[in-house]
């Protein structure tokens, strides 16, 4: 899959949020998703307007938002559709299938409703895999595994990618479209599994709570992967509206371009 570009990848995809994530990157020169990590929905509001035109994703955490309603939900939707960008809700599900059927499609948030894509932890077993399609496939949603972390010291490695890997190979490629991973985790040229990045900042190596951060550089050209997911890096930067728009079209240029490196390294 390193070799291949993203616009070829888009018929290999039978999720057709996996194929709409493709045909976006491609159609915006985008491989950014910006996670929009502040706690207010107009504050969330207006990153997006700021970053919009830069990315392919946008990726929220609903529970850090202290006035989360069903219609700040609805004024996403609509801006995903005017400004060309897919939902990714972080809600890392890690519960039996029952439990996380119900988290994922009632309560206050009700993320199947709004969310494209949404990711688990495939450590409670295959089951949170089933009972979140149960919900998630039937409404053309996406789900990815968490393969791999980016926080120092995380559990989230060897013998436990494996299973996750297997796991969702087991699962097959209807619901499931790809991982949370620091690097290439499938294997190339005989999967096509879309890998999803956090963990990537030019201008901090971590911060005092265990994040690790890595060059867009380093994560496409080097390790190969297909997303690259900043949250501070973007929204964090100081110097008001401009700035925060200037930075995620900078992290754009900085993905793309690796990205372009990796195509002609091949
Ligand atoms: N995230 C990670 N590492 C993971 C998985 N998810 O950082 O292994 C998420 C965090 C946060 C974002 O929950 O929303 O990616 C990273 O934010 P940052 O760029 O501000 O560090």
């Amino acid at each position: 899959t390193t070799l291949k570009t993203y616009a070829s990848r888009i018929s290999q995809h039978p999720n057709p949020t996996a194929k709409r994530v493709l045909e976006i990157m491609e159609r915006k020169k985008s491989n950014l998703c910006v996670s929009v990590d502040v706690t207010t929905a107009d504050e969330v509001l207006e990153v997006i307007r700021r970053v919009g035109a830069s990315v392919c994703m946008v990726k929220t955490h609903c529970d850090i938002i202290s006035d989360f309603t069903l219609e700040f939900a609805n004024e996403l939707v609509r801006l995903s559709k005017e400004l060309d960008f897919v939902i990714f809700e972080d809600r890392k599900f890690a519960d039996i299938g029952n439990t996380v059927t119900l988290q994922y499609s009632s309560g206050t948030h009700q993320i199947s409703s709004w969310s494209d894509l949404t990711n688990a932890h495939p450590l409670p077993g295959p089951g949170i895999i089933s009972g979140l399609s149960s919900v998630g496939k039937p409404l053309g949603r996406a789900l990815l595994l968490l393969a791999e972390m980016s926080s120092a010291g995380n559990l989230a490695t060897g013998e436990y990618t494996k299973q996750a890997m297997k796991m969702a190979r087991d699962a097959g490629r209807e619901f499931v479209v790809g991982f949370i991973a620091m690097g290439r985790v499938d294997v190339a040229e005989q999967e096509d599994w879309l890998i999803m990045t956090p963990g990537v900042g030019l201008a901090a190596k971590g911060d005092s709570l265990g994040q690790q951060y890595r060059t867009p550089r380093e994560v496409v050209y080097e390790s190969g992967c297909d997303v690259i997911i900043v949250g501070r890096g973007i929204y964090g930067i100081k110097g008001g509206e401009e700035a925060v728009k200037k930075e995620a079209e900078r992290y754009r240029e900085e993905g793309w371009k690796a990205y372009e490196e990796r195509l002609a390294r091949n």
